[in-house]
């Protein structure tokens, strides 16, 4: 192995993970219903160019494929999703088993490879008559999460033991209905505060569910994209502007998981908009997980703005720093850094890097090689910023690069490519790219 790359522990896990809507395409097969982003995609004026998920990278149809591929980059575990609007089509009620029997295959067909499922159940495919009643922000979501719950877990809870109630809270919340530039596209930062709550509520529901079908080997997770708050200076507006970021961004999810409650500081920022806590809530959000997933991709450098609402700052660019094709910083130590804060602050008895990856341009050589020195450069860094964080004492399980594919990356469309296999949309060709034969190197080494 080369010197500059860590090994890991035996039985790390080194994955890949994506996402329903982002690479399956198949929008109208075998009853699949609409979906939210189905809805707003289809929408003039959501997404670049017009993109939609209508066919994506076509996984509904070529899983068999990836996993060949997922095969040979030598992957031990893969992170996907499903999509609820394939199994519930309406949201609640009537179960489409034909929905359920492609994840029966894709799982059947993983194992048999030997790579370990990492089920996800909502990566933000809401179906869309559930939006017409009022989506995320009633209250009654969280029943119809859990019998979604309840119905795929009875069904591949014989041969899934990992199981992610839900992907990122915030993007959920604040990028769906607060910036308005994810489905179903709401601006309101009252609305946005009671998704929240609902959407931590549906995971501490769902946690017992899936215990309860997927057995005592099972482990139940739910995973949260943190993003770091650096004050641009030190002075102490800027200080106080960067504990607000973390407030609104990583405290007010990961408190009330891990038992704490909601952050006192943004429930007074937040004041009457502050979601309706009802007895029992904060104990149901707080259902102890097996783990916790962190998802990181850079960290944000704010001061103080006062002209600036709802949160008083505004974020930096840094000088001279890298950034990769979607303008992120890359920043690997903050990685290490949130690692280390979840384990000692929080004391999650199991960590992951659920995602953790980069869009940069790429493109096919004449000779066919996808290069992508910055990829790999990210990756590598990143991993040895987790491995740093190991030495430190943190209990991380493994690490998924987002994401195995190129896909459907939300509002940009299909011009942001994050995989480590190049997708060409036209002919749906795959090819891995130079970073993913050096994950496979990684992977190979670390196998001995
Ligand atoms: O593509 C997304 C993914 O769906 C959620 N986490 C961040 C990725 C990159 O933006």
């Amino acid at each position: 192995m080369e010197s500059d790359v860590p090994s890991f522990p035996p039985g790390f896990v080194f994955g890949a993970a994506t996402s329903a809507y982002q690479i399956e395409g198949g929008a109208a097969a075998d009853g699949r219903g609409e979906s939210i982003w189905d809805r707003f995609s289809h929408t003039p004026g959501r997404v670049h160019g017009g993109d939609t998920g209508d066919v994506a990278a076509d996984h509904y149809h070529r899983y068999a494929e990836d996993i060949a591929l997922m095969r040979e980059i030598g992957l031990t575990a893969y992170r996907f999703s499903i999509a609820w609007p394939r199994i519930v089509p309406d949201g609640r009620g009537r179960v489409n088993a034909a929905g359920l029997d492609f994840y029966d295959r894709l799982v059947d067909g993983l194992l048999a490879a030997g790579i370990t499922p990492f089920a996800t159940l909502y990566h933000w495919d809401l179906p869309q008559p559930l939006q017409d009643a009022g989506g995320w922000a009633d209250r009654r979501v969280v029943d119809a999460f859990t019998d979604y719950a309840d119905v795929v877990s009875r069904r591949l809870g014989d041969r899934v033991d990992r199981w992610i109630t839900v992907n990122e809270p915030w993007c959920i919340s604040f990028l769906g209905h607060l910036t308005g530039e994810q489905a179903p596209g709401v601006r309101d930062l009252g609305t946005a505060l009671r998704v929240a709550h609902h959407v931590l509520l549906a995971h501490g529901a769902a946690v017992p569910v899936l215990r309860a079908n997927a057995g005592p080997t099972s482990q139940v997770g739910i995973v949260c994209n943190m993003t770091p708050g650096a004050a641009a200076s030190d002075t102490e507006a800027d200080r106080r502007a960067a504990e607000r970021w973390d407030g609104f961004f990583n405290r007010w999810f990961v408190d009330p998981l891990a038992g704490r409650g909601y952050p006192s500081d943004m429930v007074a920022l937040y004041g009457p908009l502050a979601p309706a806590v009802e007895p029992g809530d904060l104990e149901r959000i707080a259902t102890p997980v097996d783990f916790f997933g962190l998802n990181y991709y850079f960290r944000a450098v704010v001061s103080d703005d006062p002209d600036a609402p709802p949160l008083g700052l505004r974020s930096h660019e840094v000088p001279g720093a890298t950034s990769t094709a979607m303008g992120w910083e890359v920043y690997p130590d903050g990685l290490r850094e949130l690692l280390v804060r979840l384990h000692r602050d929080y004391g999650f008895a199991a960590l992951y890097v659920t995602e953790s990856g980069a869009a940069f341009e790429d493109r096919v050589d004449p000779d066919g090689i996808v290069r992508d020195p910055e990829r790999l450069a990210y990756l590598r860094d990143h991993l040895a910023a987790a491995r740093r964080a190991i030495d430190e004492g943190v209990p991380l399980g493994g690490f998924f690069v987002w994401s195995l594919l190129d896909n459907f990356e939300w509002a940009h469309g299909y011009a942001k490519r994050f995989g480590l296999i190049h997708v060409d949309y036209a002919t749906q060709e795959r090819r891995i790219k130079e970073s993913g034969r050096w994950y496979a190197e990684i992977i190979h080494a670390n196998s001995r």
